[in-house]
C-alpha cells in the first residue's frame, strides 16, 4: 500500500518484541521459509531477509517464499541493506545501517510505502536517523556476538538505555542475545530483541524462538 508507514508505526512497538534475521550459512541447509515458520510458531513477531552471500536474482526467490510465510501469519516482514529488494518484494520495511544508503536517501526511495530500520553507531547517529525518517533502531552488539565480522564491540544495556531516552521511536537490541540474557534488554527500554544464531542455528527453532519470548515478556513485565 501507498501508505502502510502510518499504519505500521503505531503497531510497531509490539511487532517488534523478537524480530528474527535469516542467516544462509546459520541454517545450516535448512530453507529460510522453513525457518521463520519456526520461529514465528514459536512467537517471532518480525522477520528480516538478510541476505550477504549469492545472487540478488536467488534473494528475490526466497523473499517471495518468506513474504507470504509472514503475510500468512501477520508477522512483519524487512529486509536488510537494499532498498531495491525491498521494493521488488513489497516488504513492510528496510533496514539500513552506515554502509548502506543513508537514511535520508532510503525515505526518499520508499515514500510512506514502508517503515525504515536504522542501526546507529552512536547516540548522535540515532537522533540523526530519527530527524531523518528512520521509523525503529537496532542498537548493538549489546553483547559479544560471532555472528557480524563488523559488528564492533559489545555496548551494553546502559548504551541501549541512553538511546533510548533520547530518540521517540521504538529501539530494539541486537547481538549476541539468547534466552538467558534477553530480559535485561527489555527491562532497560527495548521494545524487544533482534536475534540471529540464537533462533535460526537452534536445533529446534521453534523452542528457541518460544524461550526467547518468554524472556522479553519478562522484561516487558519488570519495567
Ligand atoms: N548487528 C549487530 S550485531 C549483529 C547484527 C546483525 C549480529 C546478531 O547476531 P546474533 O547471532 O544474534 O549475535
Ligand atoms: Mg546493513
Amino acid at each position: 500500500a501507498a501508505n502502510r508507514r502510518a499504519e505500521l508505526r503505531e503497531r510497531l512497538p509490539d511487532a517488534l518484541r523478537l524480530y528474527v534475521l535469516t542467516d544462509r550459512r546459520l541454517a545450516r541447509g535448512r530453507d529460510e521459509a522453513r525457518i521463520v515458520a519456526d520461529a514465528i510458531a514459536g512467537g517471532a513477531t518480525a522477520i528480516q531477509l538478510r541476505w550477504k552471500q549469492g545472487p540478488l536474482a536467488e534473494a528475490l526467490r526466497v523473499g517471495r517464499e518468506v513474504r507470504q510465510v509472514c503475510r500468512d501469519a501477520g508477522v512483519l516482514f524487512i529486509v536488510n541493506d537494499r532498498v531495491d529488494l525491498a521494493l521488488a518484494l513489497d516488504a513492510d520495511g528496510v533496514h539500513v545501517g552506515v554502509d548502506d544508503l543513508p537514511v535520508a536517501e532510503t525515505r526518499a526511495l520508499v515514500g510512506e510505502r514502508m517503515i525504515v530500520g536504522y542501526s546507529p553507531p552512536t547516540l548522535e547517529a540515532a537522533l540523526a536517523a530519527e530527524r531523518d525518517g528512520a521509523d525503529y533502531l537496532g542498537v548493538g552488539p549489546i553483547y559479544p556476538t560471532g555472528t557480524k565480522a563488523d559488528a564492533g564491540g559489545a555496548v551494553g544495556v546502559e548504551h541501549l538505555a541512553r538511546i533510548v531516552e533520547a530518540v521517540g521511536i521504538p529501539v530494539v537490541g541486537i547481538g549476541g542475545i539468547n534466552a538467558s540474557n534477553a530480559t535485561p534488554v527489555v527491562a532497560a527500554g527495548a521494545v524487544g530483541v533482534a536475534v540471529i544464531s540464537a533462533v535460526v542455528a537452534a536445533d529446534d527453532v521453534e523452542a528457541a524462538a518460544r524461550a526467547l519470548r518468554q524472556a522479553v515478556e519478562a522484561g516487558l513485565r519488570s519495567r
